[in-house]
């Protein structure tokens, strides 16, 4: 994208001070996204955002979602001020979002200034925090009339609709790549009846569908420099959910001692103490709202997650590589091996995964702490 276009696209926005030098931001692979630095010292950063409008279809619905939510995170006493939650700049015509003449989406937050996102986690009181964040965050939204929220990607961890989507994929095989695949296909069909648990508890009943966030891979929860959380942000997939879908999404890029797309197996090695205090995190601030059934979803989730990740990553590069930025021609089928090997290892912990969380459960539950 050129500078010349994008700052025909900031001046439509009400910003305070200059807006000097602009650069591509962050490790999301969803939008393309921008940090806009202030040539007044005393004048905040910004980030600016081309929304990916072939995902998010309806960007009103989409905004909309956000604006509910930030608003209800300002009841909550979380303010633009104190940095601990997103905040929208509006357009110079007071809309959260621009729609450029040639059909692109644009949106602007306010950097958060001192905070810095984590692709790979560094000590325990890092991923404590972070288990922190991502449970307040739940429970702030708990009493958020959900029929307030579009349900903007449907099915967005639904595995049954993810698994659909793969056989279409394989029915298909655009790009003539299903003939190298014959190991990860056997990987997902092995294990697609025992990853249904979580989908039956719901289906029925025993879990409660929660406002929940859905994207929670650590580099979600911007940290300040004392590795304090600071802020939850890429508020995009807030919908009715399980809340063991945000657990095990973050459990996910946590205990894993390796990046989302380690191309050597061997690295990927679970870190049993970063996985400890994220749940103690994580379950101090939801043990109040959490009932028996969803405790015990905790566990099985540090499963589902990575496996439907890693379904999904299949997906697309048996599709051709449309959904998600790639930075290397096989970058998908890198990342999903790199998924399943952690469904691997997961699955060989699996007892004292479940320990674990029961025993913090139990302490939280004793100490009444929320
Ligand atoms: P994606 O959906 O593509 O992951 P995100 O909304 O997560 O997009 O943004 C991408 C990255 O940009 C984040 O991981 C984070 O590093 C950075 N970022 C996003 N919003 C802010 C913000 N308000 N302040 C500082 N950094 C931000
Ligand atoms: C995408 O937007 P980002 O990069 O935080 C994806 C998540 C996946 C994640 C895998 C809207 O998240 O569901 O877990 O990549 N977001 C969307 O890294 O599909
Ligand atoms: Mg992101």
């Amino acid at each position: 994208m050129d500078d010349t276009k994008i700052n025909a696209i900031i001046d439509h926005f009400e910003l305070q001070g200059e807006i000097g030098d602009l650069e591509i931001y962050g490790s999301g692979h969803i939008h393309e996204t921008y940090r806009l630095k202030n040539k007044q010292a005393d004048q905040p950063d910004y980030i600016l955002q081309k929304i990916n409008h072939s995902i998010f279809t309806d960007v009103a619905a989409l905004m909309h979602n956000i604006e509910t939510v930030i608003n209800h995170l300002q009841l909550k006493g979380k303010s633009a001020a104190s940095q601990d939650t997103l905040s929208l700049a509006r357009t110079k015509g007071g809309k959260s979002y621009y729609q450029h003449a040639d059909g692109s989406y644009w949106r602007v937050y306010l950097f958060l200034k001192g905070t810095k996102g984590y692709d790979l986690i560094e000590n325990d009181k890092q991923a404590r925090e972070g288990g922190r964040a991502y449970g307040q965050f739940i429970a702030d939204l708990s009493d958020l009339d959900p029929t307030k929220i579009h349900e903007i990607l449907p099915n967005f961890h639904n595995i049954q609709h993810r698994l659909n989507q793969l056989d279409d994929a394989i029915a298909r095989d655009p790009e003539n790549r299903l003939k190298d695949l014959a190991q990860e296909v056997d990987f997902v069909k092995e294990r697609a009846d025992r990853m249904k648990t979580i989908k039956q508890m719901g289906d029925t009943g025993k879990l409660s569908l929660r406002i929940t966030h859905n994207d929670t891979k650590f580099n979600n929860v911007l940290l300040n420099k004392k590795d304090e959380a600071q802020c939850v942000i890429d508020l995009d997939t807030i919908m009715p959910g399980y809340i063991a879908f945000d657990f095990g999404d973050a459990v996910r890029t946590i205990i894993n001692t390796a990046e989302e797309d380690e191309k050597d197996l061997e690295k990927i090695q679970l870190n049993m103490g970063l996985f400890k205090a994220f749940a103690d995190g994580f379950i101090e601030k939801t043990q109040a709202i959490l009932n028996e059934d969803e405790v015990n979803s905790l566990s099985q989730s540090c499963l589902l997650l990575p496996y439907i990740m890693g379904v999904r990553f299949l997906t697309d590069y048996i599709d051709g590589d449309h959904y998600y930025k790639i930075h290397s021609p096989h970058h998908n089928l890198q990342r999903a091996k790199a998924q399943f090997e952690l469904v691997r290892k997961l699955e060989g912990k699996f007892d004292e995964i479940q320990q674990t969380i029961q025993t913090i459960s139990k302490k939280h539950h004793a100490t009444g702490n929320s």
